[in-house]
């Protein structure tokens, strides 16, 4: 959840000298900015630093990030002729590869990949960079269904063999971002999404979690792809998730919004979150969604602090 990242000072320092894409790309900066949260908070596991549009770039997307804009494609796919062929794609992603072969040298603590899931690439490559309405895609995804399958199709095929690029280079755990799924109905996300993360999921070899917000509304699509582990953003009531969900390992769900209140609120909102979840051996700690750049490094501290410090 962007625990590295433009709160640090440490990231914003690199940043002068590097643009973000450079820091992805190279494999020893990645490295660098990966240890930074372990050092700095003290958090129990490493996500690999990257980003989940390194895919699209190596399927040919002209990807740049302008400040303040976000991701931008300056040559975004509009029809089925335009659909990017997959062949070489991991060979593009060795950067990928190099930095976490280095993070499993130089780390104690175990290490997340990561990609982006094919329905969230596909609307990053269709709208050309981040979208609200997410208008471009659902008419392609309306008028032509049949198409838009064949995009998720070679997406889902170059997030396999990133998945087994990240398998062999050493990573523990895997953890797919569906972060734009929940603008779909029930039943596009059942016939967009569900297919992908069921292959996905079938070649991982490693504990494998899903996200997408709101995925409390989605709980049934994403179990019929049996993750070992889902990750809820602030809206679901872990306690309840838990009855339903016996044998996943539930990741979540501390409302990253709390982050801006007084440390005193971020411990007992964290102690709230551990009470209910008391004994839970298949209870990952986490954020809801991501930290921003605006927010604190003593609250992000304050709230690792009090996770580790519960009793
Ligand atoms: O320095 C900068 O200006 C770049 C800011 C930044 C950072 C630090 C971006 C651009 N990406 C990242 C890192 C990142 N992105 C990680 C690293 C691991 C970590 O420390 O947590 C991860 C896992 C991601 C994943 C990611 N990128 C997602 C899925 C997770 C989510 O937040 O829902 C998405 C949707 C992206 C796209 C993206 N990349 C960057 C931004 C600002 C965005 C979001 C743009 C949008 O809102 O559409």
């Amino acid at each position: 959840m962007r625990q590295a990242g433009r709160y640090m000072p440490e990231y914003r320092q690199l940043r002068k000298k590097y643009s973000f894409l450079e820091l992805c790309h190279t494999p020893q900066i990645a490295e660098e900015v990966t240890h930074l949260p372990i050092k700095i908070l003290g958090v129990d596991v490493a996500i690999l630093f990257s980003d989940i549009l390194v895919v699209p770039e190596a399927l040919g997307m002209q990807l740049h990030f302008d400040e303040g804009k976000g991701p931008i494609i300056d040559n975004p796919v509009s029809s089925e002729k335009e659909i990017p062929n997959p062949t070489g794609c991991q060979e593009r992603l060795s950067f990928v590869f190099e930095a976490i072969t280095r993070l499993k040298k130089s780390l104690e603590v175990p290490l997340i990949g990561f990609a982006g899931a094919p329905f969230t690439l596909a609307s990053y490559m269709i709208e050309g960079g981040s979208s609200k309405e997410f208008k471009k895609t659902k008419e392609w995804m309306s008028k032509s269904p049949e198409t838009f399958k064949k995009l998720i199709e070679v997406l889902t095929s170059a997030t396999i063999s990133y998945l087994e690029g990240q398998q062999e280079a050493g990573i523990d755990a895997f953890q797919l971002f569906d972060s734009w799924a929940n603008s779909l109905s029930y039943d596009q996300f059942e016939e967009f999404c569900v297919p992908s993360y069921q292959k996905i999921v079938e070649k991982s070899k490693v504990p494998t979690i899903l996200f997408c917000k709101e995925a409390s509304s989605f709980v049934s699509g994403l179990m019929k792809a049996k993750p070992q582990g889902i990750s809820f953003d602030e809206k679901a009531d872990m306690k309840s998730l838990r009855k339903k969900l016996p044998q996943t390992a539930l990741q979540g769900n501390l409302d990253p919004e709390i982050l801006y209140q007084p440390l005193k609120t971020i411990e007992e909102s964290v102690k709230r979150l551990l009470d209910d979840m008391r004994g839970d051996p298949g209870f990952i700690v986490n954020l809801g969604h991501g930290i921003k750049p605006n927010m604190s490094v003593e609250a992000v501290k304050t709230f690792v602090e009090s996770v580790k410090g519960y009793s």
